[in-house]
């Protein structure tokens, strides 16, 4: 028998708090705030800015129940030799510009004010950060090893967007045996219909992919 026990979709998804990581995905000022890769991409924030409360309270829960708290950001080496040539051109043809300078310097870019993370889920000593070239975080990083040195098989996941780095990541956990609950409340895309579409994706035929709930029924489950 579980620890945990959370209402979610397609049914309950059971969890070990050990055995049990919150991934928070690319919360970056890049993707929340005014200037940054998103609003580029022609996108309205507002989504985006919305979850940073909800997962603000994911995030204090598991840091009072110690589970293991990962973050994750999307980025290139300053000289962009690390970004696939044809990322680069989709972003200039979208206007976004990967490496460009924007109000809060180079756009995607590690190390610039942008590409890090929003103050309000500013991780905490222990808790690692994966730079990612990718949409996915397992493509070209270390969070298997992290993962699988920790004994990790279950991920509560959150972050932006859900569309696309959220989903990329869900699929890559899947096909390595992850059981993956996404946070419907602490997830976002820009467009509501990619957020719908999304969700129902992740838990549709049984759970293909993994489960999905509000936070609020993760956070019942918690105080237990
Ligand atoms: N374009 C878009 O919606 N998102 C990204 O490019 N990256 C993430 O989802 N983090």
């Amino acid at each position: 028998m579980a620890e945990y026990i959370v209402k979610a979709k397609p049914y309950e998804y059971e969890f070990d708090l050990d055995k049990t990581a919150l991934i928070i995905i690319d919360m970056q000022r890049d993707f929340c705030a005014s200037g940054g890769f998103g609003e580029k991409l022609g996108n309205d924030i507002t989504p985006t800015r919305a979850i940073i409360e909800p997962l603000q309270r994911v995030l204090e829960a598991a840091r009072e129940k110690d589970m293991f708290v990962i973050h994750t950001r999307e980025g290139h080496r300053p000289d962009l030799s690390d970004c696939p040539p044809s990322k680069l051109r989709r972003g200039k043809i979208q206007g976004a510009g990967i490496g460009d300078m924007g109000p809060m310097g180079r756009i995607l870019v590690r190390g610039e004010y942008g590409h890090d993370i929003v103050d309000e889920l500013k991780p905490i000593e222990g808790e690692p950060i994966i730079d990612k070239p990718g949409k996915g975080s397992f493509y070209q990083t270390d969070l298997d090893l992290l993962l699988y040195n920790r004994g990790i098989t279950h991920l509560i996941v959150t972050g932006v967007t859900t569309h696309v780095c959220v989903q990329s990541t869900i699929r890559e956990a899947n096909d390595r045996g992850f059981e993956c609950l996404m946070l419907e409340d602490c997830t976002a895309a820009f467009d509501p219909r990619d957020q719908e579409a999304s969700i129902r994706m992740i838990h549709q035929q049984g759970g293909i992919f993994g489960w999905t709930t509000e936070s609020k029924h993760l956070l019942e489950a918690l105080k237990g």
